[in-house]
């Protein structure tokens, strides 16, 4: 099976996914600019509600953000996007398009990555072909009311022990406890809430991404 491992070779430590319900009248590129510029290493384009027009342009600006300043752009569950745009890869969950099929729509270039849940999931996304997981979700979140139950410190630990790929850890991480998540051995932490809520994005990505490199430092 193909596997691009270049996601080894990528910057994890603080990975934005974009959710437009917490930007108000704010515009998603500057939000995002100021995220970028206070240390997110990596962006996710998340919409679900959006035209594809309108995702289009959007995607776009934040390639415009993201590509000078060495930001890895992912975009969520839209390979035809990703691929229209020329961003760096896609981001699936376990109901998308299956990742081999993904595999062979971006060739093995582009950026592949799948949230998982469960040891089950991780050892399928691993032999499948992706370049890093998302583990999923670590505490409850009101960002995405479906999740499946959250793991907690503890389980989260136990999955990314078993990971041979680049992992991040999502759900309900904050300024507070992103040390702890960080600590359990995953090489980033994958944040909404903690950014676009904030008042000031590029100060919360400042402190997040210094709390991660802080943690990562003392291990
Ligand atoms: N997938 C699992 S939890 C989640 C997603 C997209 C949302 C995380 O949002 P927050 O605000 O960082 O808890
Ligand atoms: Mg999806």
């Amino acid at each position: 099976m193909t596997s691009g491992n270049h996601g080894k070779s990528r910057d994890w430590s603080l990975y934005l996914v974009t959710d437009s319900r917490f930007l108000g009248d704010r515009p998603l590129a500057e939000v995002v600019r100021e995220a970028v510029d206070g240390g997110a290493t990596v962006v996710q384009y998340r919409e679900k509600r959006a035209s594809t027009r309108r995702m289009v342009v959007e995607a776009q600006e934040l390639l415009a953000i993201c590509r000078p300043r060495n930001v890895s752009l992912l975009i969520n569950d839209r390979l035809d996007l990703a691929l229209a745009v020329g961003a760096d890869g896609v981001h699936l969950g376990q109901d998308d398009m299956p990742l081999p099929l993904a595999r062979k729509i971006l060739g093995p270039e582009k950026i592949l990555g799948i949230t998982v849940h469960n040891e089950s999931e991780l050892e399928g996304a691993e032999v499948q072909g992706a370049d890093y997981l998302s583990l999923a979700p670590v505490f409850a979140t009101s960002t995405k009311p479906d999740h499946q139950p959250p793991m907690g410190l503890q389980g989260l630990r136990k999955l990314a022990a078993k990971a041979h790929l680049p992992t991040v850890a999502i759900g309900g991480i904050t300024r507070e406890n992103a040390a702890d998540v960080v600590r359990c051995g995953v090489d980033g932490i994958c944040v909404v809430s903690a950014i676009l809520a904030a008042s000031d994005p590029r100060k919360a990505a400042g402190e997040l991404v210094e709390r991660v490199r802080t943690a990562r430092a003392s291990m």
